[in-house]
């Protein structure tokens, strides 16, 4: 048995608020405004514009109709408007990319009906299994937690077929893989032996993956190591499967902490993404740092992540925490791989950053130390990118 470290309260899973004590809360304070008589420095002056220069195009800000879901959930769908979904749609309205979810499993979502795959369960510890073995080729999920692949794979790929939510990219193929154990805890080598398979890489005893993914949604950190560094098992697996093409978009985590000590987030290639609320600001739970590329919503108590799901009240969860924020990017990635299919790693990652949309005043956390990435995810300006570049036809 692997001894646990940093247990305490954290699960794996990216999971919920609750996790930081109440004493550790970090408030966010406005920014004061500058005192009476101070002034800011002059700014360089600037050449006069030249009167033959033609004006700048404003973006359309009207979204045309056929772009807005009669899904009855969608206007509860706050977070879709924060990342101009709609906007995307117009220009990307999805397509049948595969995308694999490692995470707690496969459910039979009826919003992913017919694109939704029972990929592998590698789980290898059956005392943590709930399903009575270690790996095998069921993946469907166990325990109270077992909702959670199931939302994380609606917030990328939920139907646009007027019930319940519409997702990201409502074409998406979902490929679900089992790393979590009932105790919503991640064993470091089934991580990478999992991610491996997502990609198509044979591993010994495992049936070969006939939906390999280039996108990888990691809603989770591993267990039983400290959290410290990127443990150089699971950086090595990311190391291998992006020189296949694949990208991994992480979860930042939910402790308040840098996510540089976590694994996948604070590892190379990874494309680690942190919450922010309606307003742009970061929740107290999420993960910050230099190891964060973009922020995307994943709410706050009260006002969470709408969802569909099978198990929720009324066939609904509103979660929050960083696992509902990285799926909003790896749907957006798979938006842009719907009209750029060929498009690098590098490209991707600089598609979905460089478009992001600036924080309220510039960042996201009065503490200087507390950035959240580039911005927050623009799923309009990111896919305009991608189809403004001649790269990845
Ligand atoms: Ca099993
Ligand atoms: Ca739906």
């Amino acid at each position: 048995m692997p001894r646990r470290f940093g247990r305490r309260l954290r699960l794996g899973l990216l999971l919920g608020v609750a996790l930081l004590p109440a004493s550790q809360a970090i408030k966010l304070v406005p920014i004061p405004a500058l005192p009476p008589g101070v002034t800011t420095p002059a700014l360089p002056e600037i050449p006069p514009v030249t009167p033959a220069a033609p004006a700048i195009k404003p973006l359309p800000t009207t979204v045309p109709a056929q772009s807005i879901p009669t899904d009855p959930l969608y206007p509860r769908q706050w977070n879709l408007p924060v990342i101009h979904a709609a906007q995307a749609w117009a220009l990307a309205p999805g397509g049948p990319v595969t995308v694999a979810v490692l995470d707690t499993g496969y459910v039979n979502s009826p919003e992913l009906s017919g694109r939704v795959v029972n990929g592998h369960d590698f789980v290898s510890d059956p005392a943590r299994s709930g399903d009575g073995d270690g790996r095998d080729p069921d993946a469907t999920g166990v325990g109270e937690y077992a909702y959670h692949a199931e939302v994380v794979a609606n917030i990328i790929a939920a139907g646009r077929d007027g019930r319940g939510m519409v997702g990201i990219n409502p074409q998406a193929k979902v490929v679900q893989i089992r790393v979590a154990g009932t105790d919503g805890l991640v064993d470091p080598t089934d991580l990478v032996d999992a991610m491996k398979w997502a990609v198509g890489m044979s591993i010994p005893g495992v049936p070969a993956n006939p939906n390999p993914a280039r996108l990888l949604n990691l809603s989770l950190y591993a267990d039983f190591i400290p959290l410290t560094r990127c443990d150089p098992r699971i950086q090595a697996a990311i190391d291998v499967i992006t020189t296949k093409g694949a990208v991994v978009i992480a979860g930042a985590a939910n402790d308040g902490a840098d996510s540089a000590g976590y694994s996948p987030a604070g590892c190379r290639n990874v494309l680690t993404v942190t919450s922010v609320t309606e307003a742009g600001t970061r929740p107290a739970y999420a993960n910050w740092g230099r190891a964060v590329a973009l922020a995307a919503p994943g709410g706050e108590q009260g006002h969470g992540i709408v969802s569909s799901s099978v198990t929720g009240g009324g066939g609904e969860r509103t979660p929050n925490g960083t696992s509902f924020a990285a799926p909003h990017a790896t749907g957006v990635a798979s938006l842009l791989l719907s009209v750029r299919p060929r498009l690098s790693p590098a490209l991707l990652r600089s598609y979905l950053t460089r478009s992001a949309i600036p924080f309220p005043g510039g960042r996201c956390d009065p503490e200087p130390a507390h950035t959240c990435g580039r911005g927050t995810l623009n799923a309009e300006a990111a896919v305009k990118l991608a189809v403004a570049s001649s790269a990845g036809k």
